[in-house]
């Protein structure tokens, strides 16, 4: 039998809303997971990626997490992990720092046995190289196997990789994948395999509505995940729907039946109603002791917008704009990089000076001409109506050229990325 803590995307390092107690509250929630690994004696934590917020964390932030590992190592429970996209670094990988002070495991081909469980490693694999990816994995001999992993999955939202394809590319047969990357914890069945996200430890997107967590994952004949809560930072969804004649004393007085001390006020108004100025909502949540308060007023914005955007999905908007422009390869390659790719923003700078040398050394001219614009008549053609998906690939450019084949790009990652 062996039973392990799957935690992951604990994000240590980022100062969300600019605030240094958030950045506390990352290390907290991470403390907490191990606290509980070493209390409950389980066999391994393992971690699936994404531990720093991004690759250059501060000494600040290396210390706090060295001394949580250290707390691990001090209860003799082994720390496995992989690299997840917003911490990975080109060459060495901090997992490798803390490999070397005995603190932590790096896993990868080789199998890591903890009791009765083979654990194989996969880092998060960037979309240009996962076409004929294989695992080449060393065999094992236990009764179990597991594979961490960190990217975005099918079945589940998001996901834009099917498991079974990597699974149809190695002999081990895994009873689980325990992934990182979505920050939405939730488990499935893929080729008798159990699938799951631990979801993120505290709330890095507002969008992360439930409770944060981890996993507890036994393995056993059969595998069996189970959920357990962590005690984050109280998070306040204020939604209202403003009916006419309504304005920013009714948010007031919604905002108002909460208990706001300390927490982060979220508050989003549509409806009808009178506009409503944020500065307002958010000077009256932190009277009251919020520690930061947020108010977006939907209506306003679609009021202002001229192009018509769906707010199911705004990207497609960004997209169609993006697509007017008539940009070269080598601009789309650095606009994807920018603004839509998983690549972590302190981690751009380096990935745009690659992907042109790479292009540079290629030698081909045409991967920095202009596609030419698109027309504004093709693009009033095409519409946004939020559910077209990739909308780039059967577009002409005037001079008649082809257009570039854009499907690797373009799976509506664009906002996505910002919070995993
Ligand atoms: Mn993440």
């Amino acid at each position: 039998m062996t039973r392990v803590i799957h935690t992951g995307d604990t994000h240590l390092g980022y100062r969300q809303y600019h605030r240094p107690e958030r950045k506390r509250d990352y290390l907290d929630a991470f403390r907490q997971v191990v606290d509980d690994a070493a209390a409950e004696d389980v066999d391994a934590v393992v971690h699936a990626g994404d531990l720093f917020h991004d690759r250059r964390p501060t000494l600040d932030d290396i210390m706090g997490t060295l001394s949580v590992l250290r707390t691990l190592d001090d209860a003799d429970v082994p720390f496995l992990a992989v690299v997840g996209n917003h911490e990975a670094k080109r060459e060495g990988q901090w997992l490798d720092l803390f490999e070397s002070l005995g603190l932590a495991t790096r896993l990868g081909p080789d199998p890591v046995e903890v009791g009765a469980t083979a654990f194989y490693g996969l880092d998060f694999v960037p979309r240009s190289k996962r076409e004929g990816f294989e695992l080449d994995l060393d065999a094992h001999d236990a009764d179990h196997a597991a594979l961490v992993t960190h990217g975005l999955f099918e079945p589940f939202d998001f996901g834009e990789w099917d498991p079974s394809e990597i699974f149809a590319t190695t002999d081990v047969e895994f009873d689980a994948l325990l992934l990182g990357d979505n920050h939405h914890a939730e488990t499935a069945q893929v080729d008798d395999t159990w699938v799951t996200y631990c979801g993120s430890t505290e709330r890095t997107s507002a969008a992360e509505r439930d409770e944060r967590g981890y996993n507890v994952v036994e393995f056993d004949g059969e595998v069996d995940v189970r959920r357990r809560g962590l005690d984050t930072r109280e998070f306040v969804f204020v939604d209202l729907e403003l009916g006419e004649g309504e304005g920013v004393e009714r948010v007031r007085q919604r905002v108002g039946e909460y208990d706001l001390a300390d927490a982060v006020v979220v508050v989003t108004v549509e409806g009808e109603g009178e506009p409503v100025t944020p500065a307002a909502v958010e000077e009256f949540a932190l009277d009251r002791g919020a520690l930061v308060a947020r108010v977006t007023d939907r209506r306003e914005t679609a009021e202002e917008s001229e192009r018509e955007v769906s707010f199911a999905d705004p990207d497609d908007a960004v997209r169609e704009r993006v697509r007017d422009l008539g940009l070269s390869d080598a601009a789309r390659s650095i606009d994807e990089t920018v603004r839509a790719s998983k690549v972590a923003d302190s981690n751009v700078d380096d990935v745009v000076q690659d992907t042109v040398a790479d292009l540079v050394a290629d030698g081909d001219p045409a991967a920095f001409e202009s596609a030419g614009s698109a027309g504004d008549d093709d693009a009033a053609d095409e519409g946004s109506d939020g559910d077209e998906g990739p909308v780039d690939a059967d577009v002409t450019p005037d001079d008649g050229t082809e257009a570039p084949d854009e499907d690797e790009d373009e799976d509506g990652q664009a906002t996505w990325g910002e919070y995993q």
